[in-house]
């Protein structure tokens, strides 16, 4: 795709986010976040399947303060590619409160892997949504996972609830932590005993390196804020495992454009999903500061 000027680009995010009623616990971590851009420094793939205004590290960091958290993991968005430039970029303008998750060619060289690590990457992700890449290569993905596994990082997997099956023995293939965005997308209508989230719970269950990102509220949700469904389908998830649950804003929430999310109404959710101080301390702080701070 080729990028217009910032007007023709999409824009998914809200310039006046209220102010969460709950205030995260010192130290807490956004665990997922992206850039984009600036375009004109660092331009979207080719291969990018959505082009979006500019959403730069000072934004994000504007909307970190304000909504009470310390840090964020910026992941890098599929619009670009595997070039982690912007994503590194937002990593070094953090004074050291952001780490970041990179998209990479399964060829990378050591050195570029090395780079990576000095520039504050953690982790690698594998997007095996159709709508937003065009390969996801099993195999060579394993064999990066080997790779990365000795700098102390771990994998974080995006895919929805009808691939859970035929994904299981390749994440039961990766020696590292496997981090699950959105839960793997279950269908919340069905509510908290339904099928889509009993198969991820059983999955988690039997593979003890998978943790859960417990985000993407507004994704997820049918009945939309105060998202109740979705409170009432995670909370039992962040419960059973509270050591290896991750939470997120998404900002700038790639492709919610015609259903932009209120981020300070995210916030508030994780209160609910996350009902003690001890288990938000874990949700926000500790679990995140074991993958991204702690790591060596
Ligand atoms: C998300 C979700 C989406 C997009 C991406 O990398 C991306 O472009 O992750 C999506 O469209 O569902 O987690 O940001």
């Amino acid at each position: 795709m080729t990028a217009g000027n910032n007007s023709t680009r999409i824009k998914s995010w809200t310039d006046a986010p209220s102010r969460p009623a709950w205030t995260p616990p010192p130290g807490a971590v956004d665990a997922h976040v992206h850039v984009f851009g600036p375009e004109a420094l660092f331009p979207f793939s080719p291969k990018a399947k959505y082009l979006p205004q500019d959403a730069t590290p000072e934004m994000l960091f504007a909307l970190r303060d304000s909504l009470g958290f310390a840090r964020n993991v910026i992941v890098q968005a599929s619009c670009h590619g595997t070039d982690n430039a912007a994503t590194l970029d937002g990593i070094a303008r953090s004074n050291g409160t952001a780490r970041g998750v990179a998209v990479v060619d399964p060829a990378i060289s050591d050195a570029e892997l090395a780079r990576l690590h000095a520039g504050g990457i953690r982790g690698v992700r594998f997007n095996f949504l159709k709508r937003l890449v065009d390969h996801a290569p099993k195999d060579a993905f394993l064999a990066l996972a080997q790779r990365i596994a000795p700098l102390g990082w771990h994998v974080v997997v995006y895919f929805e609830a009808d691939l859970l099956v035929e994904l299981t023995p390749f994440l039961a293939a990766i020696p590292t932590v496997v981090v699950v965005d959105h839960l793997g997308r279950p269908d919340i209508g069905q509510g908290p005993g339904g099928a889509d989230i009993s198969a991820f719970v059983a999955l988690l269950d039997a593979q003890p390196h998978l943790w859960a990102k417990v985000s993407g509220a507004d994704r997820l949700s049918v009945t939309g804020a105060p998202y109740d469904d979705f409170v009432a389908v995670v909370r039992p998830v962040v419960e059973r495992f509270p050591d290896r649950v991750l939470w997120g804003t998404d900002w700038p929430h790639p492709n919610m454009e015609t259903n932009i999310p209120d981020d300070g109404a995210l916030v508030d959710v994780v209160p609910r999903i996350a009902v003690s101080a001890q288990l938000q301390q874990k949700l926000l702080v500790a679990n995140p500061d074991r993958l991204y701070w702690l790591a060596a």
